[in-house]
């Protein structure tokens, strides 16, 4: 009885009646009360104490495997509409949680967009606009005969913003690091910006010494000759994962791949030479778009023997989670840091029905492959069509994480994770500002989607070009004369966002002819030749780059 009438007045607050056929309950009742009295005062204790145990710890935070992949262009995923590519592993992948179809990068060319992804922040704001170790100003302009002076940038990543790895490791993270930095030189490598473990990472944005052992890396020592970089950067992060079952981790898996130099095995292009001779022979591969040929077909068998290695070892990374148990309490994220490569580099591939590729301002050097994969909040086989962009990473990790946002630091990023449950985002416009040439005939240019809607403007003549999307991917209609109210209030907020965040605008270059143009028009029609010539080379049975395919294969003896 004692216990009976312990229980429900101490916890539910409302008093049970007593039992009617009880006359004396006196001393034994009073007994009972003081015994409630205490008992509902322990209980709340430990109710309190156990409330503020769990918001200290809440339980195992989930770890992030991200997966940055070098001028990976939309276009060169099969699940996204290659048929010339195979990509199952990845493609599986995008199966597996939400798939973002208007994904974006924050920029054509890859330091700015790894540092918008690393700080929240677009790249007007961090001061990195260019790929680091590009020229600027007048040394630039007189080198490139180009009709403006590109403005400096900043070439480290700023030590005083806290980056992703460093927000994580504040809350406990094992932060691992391989692959391309390319986000500044010593002192400002992976290690400098919360990775505790850097395989990789330095200066280079581009693997020297090639893919094959031996290369020339100082993070990463070679391992026998002829092995793939891209599998050793895989096992890399298998290790790091499997030394990792307890402690929640980042894993920050960005491959050098499938950025030039472009080299494969002997097999593997021999797989992709039989597959191409089978397509018809096009008249032309490349188009002169502007300024430079651009690659019209997908056909090239060294770039899809690449993007085959990139895959499995993809596939490899994401078994191994499974086999470790740990696929369910990780999140999976899979994108890129511009477009494909249609045009300069290695003139890899094609990202039609988009146009141009990396390094330019429409939206084949914009569009990149946005993945996320989210256990217990995204739905597999799930896509989602409102834009979205590099910077939204940041706040996206932090809340699936379940840390507190940073609003103060990724200030240009949108938490996803409504979009993830299949809810909506507040709409908002998405801006870019390139104020250089680079090496893939992108012009120098700002641009804003609002809506359905994109305006370029192009610095050199202060033109301003304004596409509909939906109808238009290929940006092949000038809507700017017909549309000119719409026009001129997309480039006043353009302005008014390039004014906020400090967007350096560059400067005419006076020694500037129209001699040079004419010049640039001779060399883009040279090039187109070339590589035509080469292009078809490469598919003849007896082709070989090299005795040694890149040192792909170890040479028998
Ligand atoms: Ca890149």
């Amino acid at each position: 009885m004692l216990v009976e009438g312990l229980r429900l007045p101490c916890v539910g607050g409302a008093a049970e009646p007593l039992p009617s056929n009880r006359t004396n309950w006196g001393a034994s009742a009073k007994l009972t009360c003081y015994a409630s009295a205490m008992t509902r005062i322990l209980f709340l204790w430990l109710l309190s104490v156990l409330q503020a145990l769990a918001a200290a710890s809440p339980g195992p935070r989930p770890n992030i495997l991200f997966i940055l992949v070098d001028d990976y262009g939309i276009k060169d995923v099969g699940i996204e509409g290659s048929t010339f590519y195979e990509t199952p592993h990845i493609d599986s992948l995008a199966r597996s949680g939400m798939r973002f179809l208007q994904g974006y990068a924050n920029c054509q060319v890859c330091s700015p967009s790894r540092a918008s992804i690393l700080l929240g922040k677009y790249p007007t704001r961090h001061g990195i606009t260019d790929w680091i170790g590009a020229g600027v100003g007048e040394a630039f302009a007189r080198e490139r005969h180009v009709k403006l002076l590109p403005p400096d940038y900043t070439r480290n990543l700023p030590a005083a913003d806290i980056s992703l790895a460093e927000a994580l490791k504040q809350a406990g993270y094992a932060t691992f690091f391989a692959g391309k930095w390319h986000l500044g030189s010593k002192g400002s490598w992976p290690e400098d910006h919360g990775f505790d473990i850097n395989k990789g990472g330095w200066d280079a944005g581009s693997p020297i010494g090639g893919y094959y052992a031996p290369w020339q890396n100082p993070t990463l020592p070679s391992g026998p000759p002829g092995e793939s970089l891209t599998q050793r950067l895989a096992n890399e992060t298998i290790a790091f994962m499997e030394q990792h079952p307890d402690k929640p981790f980042l894993a920050y898996l960005a491959f050098y791949a499938v950025h030039g130099p472009i080299q494969t095995t002997k097999p593997l292009w021999s797989k992709y030479r039989d597959k191409a001779a089978k397509l018809p022979v096009p008249a032309a591969r490349f188009k002169i778009d502007r300024t430079l040929p651009v690659r019209q077909v997908q056909d090239n068998p060294i770039y899809a023997g690449m993007i085959e290695e990139l895959d499995t070892a993809v596939g490899r990374v994401l078994r191994r989670l499974d086999e470790l148990g740990l696929s369910d309490n990780t999140i999976v994220i899979f994108t890129s840091d511009n477009g494909g490569v249609s045009s300069g580099d290695s003139f890899s591939s094609s990202e039609l029905p988009y146009r141009g590729g990396k390094g330019r301002q429409w939206e084949g050097g914009l569009r990149v492959p946005f993945y996320i994969r989210a256990p217990g909040v995204t739905r597999p086989g799930s896509t989602c069509d409102t834009p979205v962009i590099g910077t939204d990473f940041y706040p996206t990790v932090l809340q699936l994480a379940g840390l507190p946002l940073r609003p103060q630091q990724h200030v240009d990023g949108v938490s996803l994770v409504p979009l993830l449950k299949g809810g909506q985002i507040p709409a908002r416009p998405l801006f870019w500002h390139y104020p250089h040439y680079g090496n893939q005939g992108g012009e120098p240019s700002s641009i804003i989607r609002k809506g359905d809607w994109k305006l370029i403007h192009y610095w050199e003549d202060n033109r301003n070009e304004l596409y509909h999307l939906p109808g238009d991917l290929g940006e092949g209609h000038d809507l700017a004369a017909r549309e000119a109210e719409r026009t001129g209030q997309l480039w006043t907020d353009l302005q008014a966002w390039l004014k906020e965040t400090h967007a350096k605008i560059p400067q005419p270059n006076p020694e500037y002819t129209e001699a040079m143009a004419e010049q640039h028009r001779k060399d883009a029609q040279a090039l187109k030749t070339r590589l035509e010539k080469a292009n078809a080379a490469c598919l003849d049975p007896a082709w070989q780059p090299d005795p040694t395919w890149w040192k792909s294969l170890v040479p028998e003896d």
